[in-house]
């Protein structure tokens, strides 16, 4: 059992602190006090992270490009069950514990809800008791820090490892390995055996950078390992960049440094586009074929039999940018294990699996095969034995060969990595209903149609501990003054809070929390951006990446209709109404840019027109990520989910803000269809085009922006808003928006949508009069969001893909 009397932490803190610093706790600052305590934290848990690791059963390994951690210090100390002691011991020291909280960094490892997911996995895996552990690369530089500078972004890199090393990471040299880029393959033949001899390659050093997972209360601690790259000794090899022209000159070390760290320098933004780019497929092999050697290692060494790694080891990929996996673990196999290809391929198939997280035909990862090619020799090689095969079975099978072209792996050379990743794994996933759906009978239907099997569901989810628990306390413990405390472990009995929907104290005791809540965030806003908002208006939240699909867009052309409506009547029935943004654009996505322009030149001309009496006020959050997130979520009245029908793949803070009560506007997209399901009509405002629609629109056309805009004097008002100049300084952004939607025909149906959007805000505005009617919707959706935890989500994972047909399957089904 993990745990700390408060008079020996104060003594061990205190000795920790001399041993780190040689100086005394009065004169410490709070960065010295934080890296104590995380210190004194991790020598607590370090026994029992080893003892976790030598688990025998099945070991779940989930491979993410990103993983957006969050601060870890409050998540720790909650699922250690030590916050109290510890809070009281620093007290006790005259420290006050919130204020190492803040100092904490906010590690921006990943760009959104792909990033997110991965960690909200991590939590739940360890609260599970699954030995599952996270590999992904430890960046230098994570996503930019985002500024405003004249309502337009501008993008600061984000030094986020400023002493050197991150408080909660072990450097673990002894299990560095060697990734392998470039060079020239032969086959030999080896007594009969083909043998590939790989030469002439540049050797990049995979370092380890380990970081506990702490599970909830339970004792279980798992990791997640992220890889640094370096520079491999001299023992390793050659230390040129080019090692065929090795010539060992001080000029060719210096190249190959630069090769090698270059690799983990920097997240990619996410983009409108994926273009071939070479560091990614760079950092995603490296990713690969150090996680794949690690796996390897660790079963070996466990005297495992290589022919049943897929009983004991589940290789997971989130999206395609780990699907490098696949041909890596098939090389290992092939040449380092000596396996035939019949052997190796189904290990490989019945280990690996893969979530796919986008519809979006631009954003899925191709290859070129030239790049591919002279990166990495061998694992060209691999794919394309694989697709030669894979093409030999369809050619069987079908006669269609547009139908045969569509499915291959290589195409027009390029390497198209859903192909491969649906090939090379044993079971395909959507993260919510409608968008399973649309994969198999639209995106994927080929793939669908020849293996139905490999095809299921898995409805995204979030960790409660973080985004309930521990974000909003108040709420937290009145949840668990209703109904006990079993709700924090599992969140079905979130259920019983039903009992309380006309039961008049509980709903105004829940506007309360709000309330403080919004108080909270006020005083915030009051500090950071010197803007005064109102805490009995509507706070009306949309934050997330900033992409034209999630149509940020649509939100502010009804924030101008209403100004209108307000300057036109002074009178205009609306209750007074706080919209927030939080959101970072691609720097190379310009309408993204565009869009924010837009919204901070609306902001600081709503909020300084007097006329309209702060009935409106608009506030862009700058630099958006978790640890905003968890501020803002708790305060907020109205999640704004609104992304054209079809493309938002799931949303997970759709179900943040529902855990904490707000009352979502919606389309049918993602899971906004369970979270309808969940409560029912009158307990989400839903509007806009539905999925068949936008799938027909989008086959046989039929849809005029200009007719719409020409026949709609509201519509004509708000997008003659972007270029007559009514906001100010607006020209080029305002120019690009315009043409987006009526030159370009509006392809994310902003405008189609835009009358039923400001019907469904005015029947937000009527619901919110009605205080008591809007608390017990507020109600009904905590009540109703059990469903949306990750440890949901992650159950049925094991249960349905990695540990299917396994006999501890049986004991996890009791989980
Ligand atoms: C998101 N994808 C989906 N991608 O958009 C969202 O609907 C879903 O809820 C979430 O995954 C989790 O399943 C996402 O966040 C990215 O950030 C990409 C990362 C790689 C670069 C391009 C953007």
């Amino acid at each position: 059992m993990i745990t700390i009397s408060k008079k020996k932490f104060k003594q061990y803190f205190e000795s920790k602190m001399y041993s780190l610093y040689a100086q005394s706790i009065e004169g410490a600052t709070n960065e010295q006090l934080l890296n104590v305590l995380c210190s004194v934290i991790k020598d607590i848990i370090s026994k029992r992270w080893i003892g976790t690791r030598l688990g025998c059963e099945k070991e779940i390994y989930y491979f993410s490009i990103e993983f957006l951690m969050g601060r870890q210090l409050k998540s720790n100390l909650l699922n250690l069950d030590i916050e109290d002691t510890i809070r009281d011991g620093l007290k006790e020291m005259g420290i006050k514990l919130e204020n190492l909280i803040e100092e904490e960094c906010d590690p921006a490892l990943g760009n959104g809800g792909l990033g997110r997911l991965a960690a909200c996995f991590l939590d739940s895996m360890a609260s599970l008791n699954i030995s599952g552990h996270g590999y992904g690369l430890r960046y230098k530089y994570g996503l930019f820090e985002q500024k405003f500078v004249n309502g337009y972004q501008v993008e600061v890199p984000d030094n986020w490892l400023t002493q050197g090393s991150y408080i909660w990471e072990t450097v673990r040299p002894n299990k560095a390995t060697v990734v392998k880029f470039e060079g020239d393959v032969y086959l030999v033949n080896d007594n009969d055996r083909l043998k590939v001899i790989h030469k002439n390659y540049i050797p990049v050093m995979a370092m380890p950078y380990d970081i506990p997972i702490i599970g909830y209360k339970n004792d279980y601690i798992n990791t997640l390992r992220l890889f640094k790259s370096e520079i491999v000794n001299r023992d390793f090899g050659p230390i040129t960049a080019n090692a065929k022209n090795h010539s060992g000159s001080y000029e060719d070390a210096l190249k190959y440094k630069y090769y090698t760290e270059e690799i983990s320098q920097v997240l990619y933004p996410n983009d409108s586009n994926y273009a071939g780019r070479l560091l990614r497929l760079k950092q995603e092999y490296f990713l690969v074929s150090a996680g794949i050697q690690d796996i390897i290692r660790k079963y070996k060494k466990n005297k495992l039999k290589i022919i049943d790694l897929s009983k004991n080891v589940a290789i997971h990929i989130n999206d395609t940018h780990p699907t490098l996996c696949i041909p890596e673990l098939m090389r290992i196999l092939l040449d380092e294990e000596g396996l035939s290809w019949e052997e190796a391929w189904e290990i490989t198939k019945n280990t690996i699996s893969y979530t796919n997280h986008t519809i979006m035909a631009e954003a899925m990862e191709k290859w070129p095969v030239d790049m591919m090619k002279k990166l990495l020799p061998r694992i060209y090689m691999i794919i394309e034995e694989i697709n030669r095969r894979y093409l030999n079975d369809l050619t069987d099978k079908y006669s269609d060969y547009e139908r045969i072209k569509r499915m291959s792996i290589i195409n027009e050379n390029n390497i198209s990595m859903a192909n491969l990743s649906i090939v090379g794994s044993h079971s395909v996933n959507g993260v919510a209903y409608l968008h399973t759906e649309i994969l198999k009978n639209e995106v994927l239907n080929d793939f669908y149609l020849d293996e139905p099997q490999k095809f299921n569901n898995k409805t995204n989810g979030i960790a409660h501990r973080r985004w309930l628990i521990s974000c909003n306390e108040e709420l937290s413990d009145y949840i668990t003054e209703l109904i006990g405390e079993e709700w924090e472990k599992d969140t079905n009995h979130l259920k019983k809070l039903e009992i309380y929907k006309e039961n008049k104290e509980v709903l105004e005791k829940l506007a309360e929390i709000k309330l403080n809540n919004k108080k909270n965030f006020a005083d915030f806003i009051k500090k950071e951006y010197e803007i005064d908002i109102n805490p009995n208006s509507i706070y009306d939240v949309q934050i997330k990446r900033l992409h034209a699909y999630k149509r940020q867009l649509l939100n502010v052309l009804h924030i101008l209709h209403l100004y209108h409506e307000l300057l036109e009547n002074p009178n205009f029935n609306m209750e007074p109404r706080t919209f927030i943004f939080g959101a970072k654009a691609a720097p190379g996505y310009y309408l993204a840019k565009c869009i924010i322009k837009l919204i901070n030149s609306v902001a600081n001309k709503i909020n300084n027109d007097e006329r309209i009496k702060n009935k409106i006020k608009v506030v862009f959050v700058e630099n958006y990520g978790v640890s905003l997130a968890e501020k803002i979520i708790p305060a907020t009245e109205v999640s704004e989910q609104i992304s054209t029908t079809t493309k938002e793949a799931s949303g997970t803070g759709n179900m943040k803000f529902m855990m904490n009560g707000a009352i979502t506007i919606a389309t049918l997209d993602g899971a906004n269809v369970e979270i309808h399901e969940q409560v029912g009509d009158d307990n989400i405002v839903i509007f806009g085009l539905k999925a068949h629609q936008v799938l027909h629109y989008n086959k046989y056309g039929g849809y005029s922006a200009l007719d719409l805009y020409n026949s709609n004097r509201y519509i004509k008002r708000v997008v003659d808003d972007l270029i007559n100049g009514f906001i100010p300084n607006m020209d080029n952004e305002g120019r690009a928006i315009y043409d987006s939607l009526i030159t370009y025909n509006d392809e994310y149906f902003v405008l189609r949508d835009l009358e039923n959007y400001t019907e469904a805000q005015y029947k937000i505005n009527k619901l919110y009069k009605n205080k008591e009617q809007w608390n017990k919707i507020s109600l009904i959706n905590i009540a109703n969001s059990g469903i949306f935890s990750s440890d949901r989500t992650i159950s049925d994972y094991a249960r349905d893909i990695w540990f299917k047909g396994c006999e501890i399957n049986g004991e996890r089904n009791k989980l």
